[in-house]
């Protein structure tokens, strides 16, 4: 499954980004929590020429909880790069963002004097004018659950920021596959340039194989190596949704299921763990289904 996309107005940001570099003291990248490394721009860190960077984790109420603590173990390794998990739509943890914008800016001449002037960036869907809702406590930005719906720069002050919301932009070719898929399941590629039926085996395939036991609970047993469609189809039967002369309605099955996903009524899924290298596993005995196969250098505890 090849999927590339990257609109003009994709380009356009891009360099509105750069031509407003000036008037930004500091980014809060806006990724997925689901899927922290496939939502995070590579061509960011030259943009942003160096200012500084904060890494909000959004989503934290849809995301496994036991992938998010591995997540918060990798950052913490990592003390050059701010990050921060958040969930804009629950409002939870927002106020350690400004504390974080704080860290990066302190010993600004300016610091204390003025709002902290802050860019909100990040790839489509993933809750960047949603975030600036949930600051400045109202509804000004518009939100949308579908990748691509902010057009353009738009500025809304509070207490603590001046906030400039962006069109969310992807980059031009996803060397890994995988990311693409990701990111698709995610909501942040336009529905219609995918082939849904595909995206939906791709999603299946992926709870099979990350979470045996949620699969099995959504789709019955789950026996590895057979096709997607034998369950997909069960379930399809299963919602009523068939087409008069009841066969099964498969597009409308795909994007029930795919929305069913991204809003987290399916459960609370991460699609990707953070690289093996540094882990130190603190989880104790509860190993989630999903955490079975993720192979983790165990340090004592001090
Ligand atoms: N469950 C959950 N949903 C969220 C959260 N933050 C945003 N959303 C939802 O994600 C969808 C996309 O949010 P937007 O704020 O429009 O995303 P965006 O990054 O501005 O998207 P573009 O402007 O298209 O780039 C909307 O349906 C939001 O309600 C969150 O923390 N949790
Ligand atoms: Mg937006």
């Amino acid at each position: 499954m090849d999927i590339q996309w990257f609109p003009g107005h994709m380009l356009k940001t891009q360099r509105l980004i750069q031509e407003n570099l000036g008037k930004v003291d500091v980014f809060f990248e806006v990724v997925d929590s689901r899927a922290p490394l496939a939502t995070s721009n590579p061509l960011l860190e030259k943009l942003i020429q160096g200012k500084p960077r904060v890494v909000l984790l959004n989503k934290i109420d849809l995301c496994d909880s036991h992938i998010l603590a591995l997540w918060r173990q990798w950052w913490d390794a990592r003390p050059e790069t701010l990050s921060v998990p958040i969930s804009c739509k629950e409002r939870k943890n927002l106020p350690a963002l400004r504390h974080a914008a704080e860290n990066a800016c302190r010993h600004k001449k300016w610091f204390g004097l003025r709002r902290v002037r802050a860019m909100i960036v990040g790839v489509p869907n993933v809750g960047k004018s949603t975030l600036i809702n949930s600051l400045s406590g109202g509804h000004k930005a518009s939100t949308a659950p579908k990748p691509g719906h902010t057009k353009g720069l738009q500025r809304i002050n509070t207490e603590a920021f001046d906030l400039v919301d962006t069109p969310g932009i992807l980059w031009h070719k996803f060397e890994d596959p995988e990311v693409g898929i990701r990111l698709a399941l995610l909501g942040s590629i336009k529905d219609e340039i995918l082939s849904s039926l595909d995206l939906a085996a791709q999603l299946y395939r992926f709870l099979a194989r990350d979470y045996p036991k949620a699969a099995e609970r959504h789709f019955g047993a789950v026996v590895e190596g057979a096709d997607p469609w034998v369950y997909l189809e069960a379930w399809g039967r299963q919602h009523g949704m068939l087409k008069h002369g009841g066969e099964v309605d498969e597009e409308r099955l795909a994007q029930t299921l795919l929305a069913q996903f991204r809003t987290g009524k399916l459960g609370r899924f991460s699609l990707e763990r953070p690289p093996v290298s540094n882990m130190i596993s603190s989880l104790g005995s509860s190993t989630p289904d999903s955490f079975k196969d993720v192979t983790v250098s165990v340090a004592p505890q001090g």
